[in-house]
C-alpha cells in the first residue's frame, strides 16, 4: 500500500529550522542539561532499594549483580560493579547469563551460582521483572532480590522480590518511562551518590549512554539529555578503556564522529558470551593490564563474525520479502537458518522495511521461542498478552517482544495472534502516513547538510533521521551526491521525480518514496 505523504512543513526555510517546525522541536529543547533530569526520588522504591545497598556496603555483605548478555546488559552490569569498586566496596560480583546455553532470566546456572556462593543479596539490571519463579526460587534459598529493569511489568505476575525499580510500574511516579536498563541503574547511582556523598564518575554516563543507544529507547527525554550530556562533555571524560578504544578507531572530531565512536563501542560489546556467568566484554571493561589486549582482540573477533551472520540474515530476509504482500510477517525457521540470538534482528530488519509487525519462531532445546518486532502502530506485548493462554513466558516492550512456547501450541498461538491483528486493523485501519520533515530542492542538496543538523543529534526511535522531499528530481542528480540505500529497480535514472529520502549519515540517504512530479499535492 502507498503511503500517503503528509508534509509538515514551510518551504524556503532553513532546513533545520523547517525539521524542527515539522516535528515541533522548540530552540529550548535542544539545550537541556543534566540539573533538568527529574529527581530520581521520583522512582518508586528508590529509597528501600538504596537502603539496602547501603546497608550490604557498610556491613560488608556479599551480593551479586546478575545481568543479561546485551548491550544494555553489560553496561548496567559495568556501571553498577564500577559504582561499588569506586566506593571501596569488595564484596559484590557479577553474572551475565548466557542466551546461547539457557533462556532469558534467571535460570539454573545462576540459582546453582547463588547457592554455592552463598549470596544474601542479588541485585538484577535489565532483566528480572518477568523472573517470578526464580525470584520464589531465590528467596526459598533465603536471598533477597532487588529487581531493576525497564520492561513491562505483568501486573498479575510481579515477583516476590525485596523490592523494584522499574519505571513502568503502576505506582511509579518518575516522568519519563522509557529509560533503558542502565539508565535504571544511573538514577540509582545517582541516588546512591547522594546517599553516600560519593561521587558519579563523568564515565559511567558514557557506559550508560552506550547501552540507552544499542537497546534503541526513544531518543527524547531524559536518555536525549544523557547522551547530549556525553557529546557535549567528551573531555571530561576519563576513561582508560575509552582511551584504549578511541586508540583503534579513526580520528574522532565532531559530533557525528563521536556518535559513530559510540555505536562501535555497542557493537563490540554486543558480543562475548561465555559459561558460568563470564563475559569476554565485562572482563575486557574491567581489565587494567596487558591482557586487554588479547580480550579486546577476542570482541573485535566475534564482533566481524557477528556482522558476517548478520548479512547473511539479511540477505535470507531479503529474499523471503520479495514480493510478499499481507499486514504481518510471520516467519518459522524450521529449517534453522537463523541463530536464536539474531532473531529479534531478522524482525527489526522486516519492519524496516516494509513497516509491518514481524515475528520470527524457532525450535530451541524443547521450546519454541520468538521475537517480534513492531512500528509505532501496533503492540507486540499487547499481541502476545492477548495470546497468553498458548505461551510459557512473554515480555519486552511495546515494540519489541519474546516469548517461549510448548511447540504443541503453534497452532494455537498463530490463531490466536491473527485475531488480534484482525481487530487491531479494523481498529485503527493501520493508515499509512510518511511524515515528511523538510522539503528541498536538488540544488540545495549537498553532503554538506548533515552537519547543519548536527544540533538535532543524536537521531534514534521517536527522533529519526530526517525526512526530507526532494522536489523535481532525478535518481542520477541524488546519486552523484550521496550513496543511495534500497534503490528501487523501478525507478530510472533520468525520470524527474519528487522523491522522499531519509538521511542516514553525512553521505548516505535512503529512499523512501517517490511520485512523478505532476501527482505530488502540496499544502
Ligand atoms: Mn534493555
Amino acid at each position: 500500500m502507498k503511503p500517503v505523504w503528509e508534509i509538515k512543513t514551510e518551504a524556503d526555510t532553513p532546513l533545520l529550522s523547517q525539521i524542527m517546525m515539522a516535528r515541533g522541536i522548540k530552540e529550548e529543547d535542544l539545550y537541556h542539561t543534566l540539573d533538568e533530569l527529574p529527581d530520581e526520588a521520583l522512582l518508586a522504591n528508590i529509597e528501600t532499594v538504596a537502603e539496602r545497598i547501603r546497608e550490604a556496603l557498610y556491613n560488608n555483605e556479599p551480593l551479586v549483580i546478575f545481568g543479561h548478555d546485551d548491550p544494555d546488559g553489560i553496561t548496567s552490569t559495568y556501571i553498577l560493579y564500577r559504582y561499588l569498586n569506586s566506593c571501596g566496596y569488595q564484596k559484590h560480583n557479577y553474572f551475565i547469563p548466557n542466551r546461547i546455553i539457557e533462556h532469558h532470566g534467571i535460570q539454573k546456572s545462576f540459582i546453582n551460582f547463588v547457592k554455592e556462593h552463598r549470596f544474601p543479596l542479588v541485585v538484577t539490571v535489565d532483566n528480572g521483572i518477568s523472573a517470578y519463579n526464580g525470584v520464589e526460587e531465590l528467596n526459598r534459598m533465603g536471598c533477597e532480590v532487588i529487581i531493576t529493569d525497564h520492561h513491562l511489568v505483568q501486573p498479575e505476575e510481579i515477583p516476590n522480590a525485596f523490592s523494584i525499580l522499574n519505571p513502568q510500574l503502576p505506582e511509579c511516579k518518575y516522568p519519563f518511562k522509557m529509560l533503558s536498563g542502565v539508565g535504571v541503574v544511573l538514577m540509582l547511582i545517582r541516588y546512591l551518590s547522594k546517599l553516600l556523598e560519593h561521587p558519579v564518575e563523568p564515565a559511567l554516563y558514557f557506559w550508560a549512554a552506550i547501552g540507552s543507544i544499542a537497546d534503541k529507547v526513544p531518543m527524547t527525554g531524559v536518555n536525549r539529555i544523557l547522551v547530549r550530556h556525553v557529546l557535549n562533555n567528551w573531555d571530561d571524560i576519563k576513561d582508560y578503556t575509552i582511551e584504549f578504544l578511541q586508540r583503534n578507531f579513526n580520528r574522532v572530531t565532531g559530533l557525528t564522529d563521536k556518535l559513530n565512536f559510540m555505536h562501535y563501542c555497542s557493537r563490540l560489546i554486543a558480543n562475548g558470551r561465555e559459561e558460568d556467568g563470564k563475559h569476554i566484554a565485562m572482563r575486557f571493561l574491567l581489565q587494567l593490564s596487558d591482557e586487554k589486549v588479547r580480550l579486546f582482540q577476542l570482541l573485535e573477533e566475534a564482533k566481524n563474525a557477528w556482522e558476517l551472520a548478520l548479512n547473511n540474515v539479511f540477505k535470507l530476509v531479503g529474499t523471503l520479502l520479495e514480493d510478499f504482500e499481507g499486514e504481518a510477517f510471520i516467519y518459522y525457521d524450521d529449517e534453522d537458518l537463523i541463530p536464536y540470538t539474531l532473531l529479534g534482528t531478522a524482525a527489526t530488519y522486516v519492519v524496516n522495511n516494509l513497516g509491518i509487525p514481524a515475528i520470527f519462531i524457532k525450535n530451541r532445546h524443547d521450546v519454541m521461542v520468538c521475537e517480534g518486532r513492531c512500528a509505532n502502530n501496533f503492540n507486540m506485548v499487547e499481541a502476545f498478552s492477548f495470546a497468553k493462554g498458548s505461551l510459557i513466558q512473554f515480555g519486552g516492550h511495546a515494540k519489541a517482544a519474546g516469548f517461549t512456547m510448548f511447540p504443541d501450541k503453534y497452532n494455537d498461538f498463530i490463531e490466536l495472534f491473527h485475531d488480534y491483528l484482525r481487530h487491531q486493523l479494523e481498529a485503527d485501519k493501520m493508515d499509512h502516513k510518511l511524515e515528511i520533515d523538510a522539503v528541498l530542492t536538488p540544488e540545495k542538496l549537498s553532503n554538506r547538510i548533515w552537519y547543519e543538523l548536527e544540533r538535532l543529534l543524536p537521531f534514534g526511535q521517536e527522533n529519526p533521521e530526517p525526512i526530507v522531499l526532494i522536489k523535481d528530481c532525478t535518481i542520477r542528480q541524488l546519486s552523484e551526491r550521496f550513496s543511495i540505500d534500497s534503490c528501487s529497480p523501478k525507478i530510472t535514472k533520468q525520470d524527474k521525480l519528487d522523491i522522499v529520502i531519509q538521511l542516514k549519515n553525512p553521505n548516505l540517504i535512503k529512499i523512501l518514496d517517490y511520485h512523478p512530479v505532476s501527482e505530488t499535492q502540496t499544502p
